[in-house]
């Protein structure tokens, strides 16, 4: 039997709306505090996907220096971070950001343009990366400490 179903909104109350971005997030810092602040900004509520272990090797040629529970670990104690998910897969984005049911996608202007193909399912917006801190540079920065 089929059982009618109304979505009647209670008038007044907007339907909250979801953000997505993705990322490593590997030895976190200030940048990428300002593009989940910048993110959540867009929205009601914003999910993280982090990528793998393995997945941060294919892209970026090396394990990162935080597992993956570590990352995610320090993901959830950030106040602008609903939810976090592990990304396997560049390819999957498509499939992460339909089944999150996000209505915005949020990447650093380093990836501007890559994921315009999403713009069938969600908006797509690309924020300035914050200048001159990267995990790479702190990275060297650490190892040239005598
Ligand atoms: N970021 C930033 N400013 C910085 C450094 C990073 O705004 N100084 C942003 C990046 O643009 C990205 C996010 O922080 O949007 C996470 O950066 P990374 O951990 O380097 O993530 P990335 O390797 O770009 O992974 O599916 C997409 C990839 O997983 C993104």
């Amino acid at each position: 039997m089929t059982i009618a179903i109304n979505n009647n909104q209670p008038k007044g109350i907007k339907p909250l709306k979801t953000v997505i971005t993705f990322g490593t997030f590997d030895v976190f810092h200030s940048g990428h505090v300002n593009i989940l602040r910048r993110s959540l900004e867009m929205g009601d509520r914003l999910i993280v996907g982090v990528s793998s272990d393995q997945l941060n090797l294919d892209k970026k040629g090396r394990k990162p220096v935080y597992s993956l529970k570590n990352r995610m670990n320090i993901l959830m104690a950030i106040r602008y971070v609903d939810e976090v998910f592990v990304e396997e897969s560049l390819e999957l984005k498509r499939q992460y950001i339909i089944d999150s049911g996000a209505d915005v996608l949020v990447m650093g202007d380093d990836w501007s343009g890559k994921f315009d193909q999403f713009e069938d399912i969600c908006e797509v917006k690309y924020l300035t990366r914050t200048p001159s801190i990267s995990t790479t540079e702190i990275i060297e920065v650490i190892k040239d400490i005598e």
